[in-house]
């Protein structure tokens, strides 16, 4: 068996990749795709992903994209551990909770939307770190209403057991983390975080412990 992922030190969608490998118990390989550098635009990549974004799953030599996909697709190819609940409406909650980052809070930080900030309404890089902030700190505000609101967040998002919820959610914190955003505002997703960071499949695959990350960020 193969598993390859094509990542980046800094992508939080290749992180939510990762914990989900490592909670598996999954070997892989990640090959590095310098964001910074635009790598993702040459020739080379856009033939194996022509949007252009990371992350990239190749199981046995078929490409899987998209990160909340792929997720799905580890939890469908390796059943143990259990990374959705069982019923409809059970997986429905996790799901919704996950793509509250996934699909509405993490695509309008990316590179190319902050590229596209400067380059066409010259947004320097602080009025770019204001608007990722931003961002995340409505991300922030929804998730803990919503955990809040469920009632269910113990040692994770939904009661005592990882679900795909919370790689997403733990992608979001390390997000805001990077960008200086203040967790204490928002305690009971701070907690969930934190119980998360405990386990060593989400703490190994923290942005600042791969190869190319800065050593003093
Ligand atoms: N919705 C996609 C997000 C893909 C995405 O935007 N990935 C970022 C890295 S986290 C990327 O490759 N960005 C390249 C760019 O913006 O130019 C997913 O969850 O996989």
């Amino acid at each position: 068996m193969s598993v390859t992922l094509y990542g980046y030190w800094r992508s939080l969608a290749a992180y939510r990749v990762r914990v989900a490998l490592n909670l598996k118990g999954i070997d892989y390989e990640e090959i590095s795709i310098n964001l910074a550098a635009g790598e993702q635009f040459g020739e080379a990549y856009a033939a194996l992903n022509p949007q252009h974004v990371l992350p990239i799953l190749n199981h046995d030599g078929r490409d899987i994209t998209q990160s909340m996909a792929i997720l799905e697709y580890i939890e469908d190819t390796w059943s143990m551990p259990q990374l959705l609940p069982v019923t409809a409406y059970e997986k429905a909650q996790v799901r919704a909770l996950a793509l509250v980052t996934i699909a509405d809070t993490h695509p309008l930080i990316v590179p190319r939307v902050r590229n596209f900030l400067h380059k066409e309404w010259n947004l320097d890089e602080s009025a770019q770190t204001q608007w990722a902030q931003h961002w995340f700190t409505v991300g922030n505000e929804a998730i803990e209403r919503i955990l809040v609101k469920a009632g269910r967040a113990q040692t994770y998002s939904f009661g005592n057991e990882v679900s795909l919820a919370d790689i997403a959610l733990a992608s979001h914190a390390i997000g805001a983390g990077l960008f200086k955003v203040d967790m204490n505002k928002t305690p009971v997703f701070a907690e969930v975080f934190k119980n998360c960071m405990l386990l060593p499949a989400f703490a190994n695959a923290h942005p600042l412990k791969q190869e190319g990350a800065p050593r003093n960020a």
